[in-house]
């Protein structure tokens, strides 16, 4: 047994697993409770690396351990699989991108395999397979039927040299592209949304339902992401002047937080894509040069475009207080800019500049009108007599008096009666008024924008709409469904690769059957993930698809946009259903950190050094091997310039796959970084070997036992019963210790600080001194512990002591209370029978440990002790001794 190699363990585990598959049972058939684990699917870039053995070391122990606790547990895997590195390697080196990926997909699931992950490969999918976008397609039909999947204009990265829409990933940071290193344009062309801003406020709302099961900075980008502010929509007169003279009037409707600073506006702004900025570049045209220089601008810019025939003029000014009160004499006509930091599509794409009191209006405010004095209409709160001398204008503010006036600040006189109002109060008058004057309205207003799903890609799913000269756009039928990807060469040339498809996007359209074209758009990747979960749970009667994900586990890279996008499709699902499981579809999410590779450097080159080009002393310092100059050790993201990687496969080859994990654990908390240094793994393999060495010695008891049928009871020490009461403590402190920590997840690495004390306890005792019956139960109990996260070695040890057919995961999970030891001081009355009689009662026994041993013998003992005892029993044949049990006992 000593003798079997690490890697024959292995191999003999995985072959096992590999032929006892665990497939979730349906929850209609199944008697236990379901629980789904996840851990986010990888996208199949060729190699498995660090970071997935990471996540899936994880939601692999997560699945052993709640199959050990009876839950009928999926944990499926699949394949990210549309995306653009298939379409790269297809432009350039001429590969079909199906087969590039099916290609990957095996190398990485044998590595999957590799690491002893109990997947349900059953469920795997691929979202690039037309059994699984089919599920896309009809998914996206409807939200169209809905109204939630639109057509609109929008901005592109367009390669004016090869014609062709880029992904933002092919641009470079210098805005060139990646293939023909052209300065990359952008343009505006029809792309596909989904609208997720109508879901905005119940995924925003929602949120506080995950609070304490999802980590708190993922809940806070998600909020900062939904952006929710209440504010009023508010309407200004403009004037218009004509070229010929002449002028008209409108209104301009601006979104605002801050009404109680209405008093202070000096300008009004409008964003580039605000209706009337379009019209008026038609006729103007320094607007339209101004417009279409935009995208050459600098991010962050505070360029402005006076509209020189607009004025604005402020709805609160028009008042002729009730009390008489006249209001400050002043200019009534506000500049009306055109301006890039005015967001589009946010708000009402307008704004009204109050450069007092916010930053940006304040930065426009001196680059646009440096000479321009600012106003402000705001103080400081204090004691009303003691108010400020309100500086009314000045034209060299330090800085403007923002957010924190909102609860500390009053209005100035600058503000007409309002003066002295809190902004809280003058906020609730200041609506009241313009509401009554239909100039205002409250609104809410979300920051998060529509998600643009189209890709003018060829390795995604296409969109199912069929564009009919005279119906417009028509949805394909669904008996037409799946519409299948053709099979085109790729050249990275000339426009949309699926536009080139001219017998695939010729066809006839579904409603009046005349000539029409297909849609030669793909959809982004993050449709496929944001209802894949769904597919992994579903069952033929949908009543019984598992859901909601019990469990999540995944990079934090994606607490925004996936999670955001998983949580609105589900949602939608939940609307169209009424099935309340899809309102939220994770119950619980882990982020896992990520894992950084040991890194080598020359401190006087600055070079990055490969592992084998410096020679560590003693664990401690490195050195170059050729001029012996320490070298600095750093840990950092793995890349393949700096030499720090690590092929997950070698490393299981190397150590086991149980090492491995037990290591990838220990070193870290598993929402910390890791730093992965392969050196201390050997701790891990010593831990191991210890816990082989208690097994073999467990192992002999228990042949002992089996063949003799007794537990060699000469051997056990005077003091077995306390020693064996301390066991005990120590193994129902590990079990309440790594019980919590499979519960929490987050603290897994002191799993294996408890495994590693526990062991330790063990080895230092021996079988003798507390009993062979209590030492296999401990080392039993470790076994169970270890087997989630180390499942071949202790699955080989547990064999090795109970044959081939007890298999170790399939033992329940310890509970502390089955090692719960009444310390008793009480003393219990035995009544004894002999051979069938009653001979004696044993009055005040101390019961002490008893239970936990074995009560026959030592009931025989107590018998023997007292005389009377010694005379029944000595010299005669006991058949046996019968104890009637008194109560506590
Ligand atoms: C006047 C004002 C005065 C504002 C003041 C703020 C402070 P949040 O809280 O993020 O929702 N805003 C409105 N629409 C905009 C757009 N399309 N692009 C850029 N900015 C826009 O921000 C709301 C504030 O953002 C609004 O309140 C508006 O400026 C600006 F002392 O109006 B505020
Ligand atoms: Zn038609």
């Amino acid at each position: 047994y000593g003798e079997t190699t690490i890697s024959e363990i292995d191999a003999k585990w995985l072959a096992r697993w590999e032929s006892t598959p665990r497939t979730f049972q349906s929850p209609s058939t199944s008697t236990k409770p379901p629980y789904y684990v996840l851990s986010m699917f990888p996208y199949p870039s060729g190699t498995l690396h660090m970071g997935h053995l990471r996540v899936y070391t994880i939601s692999d122990v997560v699945a052993r351990y709640k199959h050990m606790k009876g839950f009928n547990v999926l944990h499926p895997m699949g394949w990210d699989s549309f995306g653009l590195p298939a379409e790269n390697a297809a432009i350039e080196r001429g590969v079909d991108p199906a087969e590039w990926t099916d290609q990957n997909i095996e190398t990485m699931k044998a590595q999957l395999k590799r690491m002893g992950a109990r997947f349900d490969w059953s469920r795997e999918l691929r979202t690039s397979s037309p059994d699984f976008y089919s599920g896309t397609q009809k998914l996206f039909l409807e939200l169209y039927k809905e109204g939630l999947a639109y057509r609109a204009p929008a901005l592109v990265n367009w390669d004016p040299v090869d014609q062709t829409v880029l992904a933002n990933e092919q641009v470079a940071k210098d805005g060139t592209s990646w293939r023909s290193g052209a300065k990359v344009e952008q343009k505006y062309l029809e792309q596909w949304f989904f609208k997720i801003t109508r879901n905005a406020p119940f995924l925003r709302h929602s949120l506080e339902s995950l609070k304490g099961q999802w980590p708190e900075h993922v809940i806070r980008q998600q909020e900062n992401w939904i952006g929710e502010s209440s504010g009023s929509r508010v309407k200004f007169p403009i004037k218009i002047a004509g070229t010929d003279g002449s002028s008209h009037e409108d209104v301009l409707k601006i979104y605002t937080t801050r009404l109680d600073t209405i008093f202070g506006v000096q300008f009004l702004a409008l964003s580039v894509t605000h209706p009337l900025v379009q019209k008026l570049s038609e006729t103007n045209a320094g607007l339209k040069a101004f417009v279409d220089n935009i995208p050459n601008l600098p991010v962050g810019t505070k360029a402005g475009y006076l509209l020189e025939n607009v004025k604005g003029f402020n709805p609160i000014l028009q008042e002729t207080a009730e009390d008489g009160t006249l209001l400050p004499a002043r200019n009534f006509d506000l500049p009306v800019f055109v301006a890039p930091y005015v967001l589009g599509g946010l708000g009402t794409s307008a704004v009204m500049g109050v450069p007092a009191h916010d930053q940006r209006d304040f930065d426009f405010w001196q680059e646009n009108c440096p000479l321009e004095p600012v106003r402000f209409v705001i103080v400081q709160h204090g004691a009303k007599d003691r108010m400020v001398e309100p500086r009314l204008y000045t034209s060299t503010p330090k800085r403007v008096f923002a957010a924190p006036g909102i609860t500390k600040g009053v209005l100035n006189e600058n503000c007409g009666h309002y003066a002295g109002l809190s902004c809280v109060l003058a906020h609730q008058q200041l609506f009241a008024t313009l509401k009554g004057r239909g100039m205002a309205l409250p609104t809410k207003r979300f920051k998060i924008r529509d998600w643009l799903i189209s890709r003018q890609r060829f390795w995604g799913t296409p969109i199912p709409i069929i564009h009919c000269g005279s119906c417009g756009p028509v949805p394909v039928k669904d008996e037409d469904l799946p519409v299948i990807l053709p099979k085109i060469k790729l050249t990275g040339k000339g426009g949309s690769p699926l536009k080139q498809a001219e017998d695939w996007v010729k066809t006839t359209c579904p409603k009046c059957g005349g000539p029409a074209e297909r849609d030669t758009d793909t959809m982004d990747t993050f449709v496929d993930s944001s209802w894949y979960f769904i597919r992994f749970g579903m069952d033929p009667d949908p009543k019984h698809t598992l859901m909601p994900v019990d469990i999540y586990i995944g990079g934090v890279e994606h607490a925004i946009l996936h999670l955001l996008y998983a949580r609105f499709i589900s949602n939608f699902l939940q609307l169209q259903t009424g099935d309340k499981r899809y309102l939220e579809p994770f119950r619980r999410l882990i982020t896992q950190g990520m894992v950084h590779g040991k890194t080598y450097q020359d401190p006087q080159s600055g070079k990055f050094l490969k592992p084998e080009e410096v020679e560590i002393i003693d664990g401690g310092p490195a050195f170059t091997k050729d001029t012996f100059v320490e070298v600095n050790v750093t840990y950092e993201k793995m890349s393949k310039s700096k030499y720090n990687g690590v092929d997950p496969t070698e490393c299981l080859n190397k150590h086991g796959l149980d090492a491995t994990r037990a290591h990838m654990l220990f070193q870290a908390p598993v929402a910390d970084v890791l730093d992965w240094d392969e050196t201390k793994i050997v701790g891990m393999q010593r831990w191991l070997a210890k816990v082989r060495t208690i097994a073999a010695r467990a192992e002999v008891e228990v042949e002992f036992h089996r063949t003799t049928g007794s537990h060699s009871k000469a051997m056990v020490a005077e003091d077995a019963p306390k020693a064996a009461a301390q066991l005990m403590r120590e193994v129902r402190q590990a079990v309440a210790g790594v019980t919590s920590s499979m519960e929490e997840v987050y603290s897994l690495n002191t799993a294996i600080s408890d495994l590693t004390i526990l062991t330790n306890y063990i080895h230092s005792i021996t079988p003798e001194s507390v009993g062979p019956e209590m030492y296999v139960l401990a080392v039993e109990t470790l076994l169970k512990l270890m087997s989630p996260v180390c499942p071949a070695i202790s699955a080989e040890c547990w064999e090795f002591m109970h044959g081939p057919r007890n298999l170790l995961e399939e033992q329940q999970w310890p509970e502390e209370k089955q090692f719960e030891i009444k310390e008793v001081k009480d003393t219990v009355d035995i009544i004894v029978h002999i051979n069938g009689k009653y001979k004696l009662t044993l009055r005040d026994q101390a019961i002490g440990w008893a239970d936990e041993y074995d009560v026959q013998e030592w009931v025989y003992d107590a018998v023997l002790e007292t005389e009377e005892g010694e005379r029944l029993l000595s010299g005669r044949e006991v058949k046996n001794v019968i104890v009637v049990r008194a109560k506590n006992l």
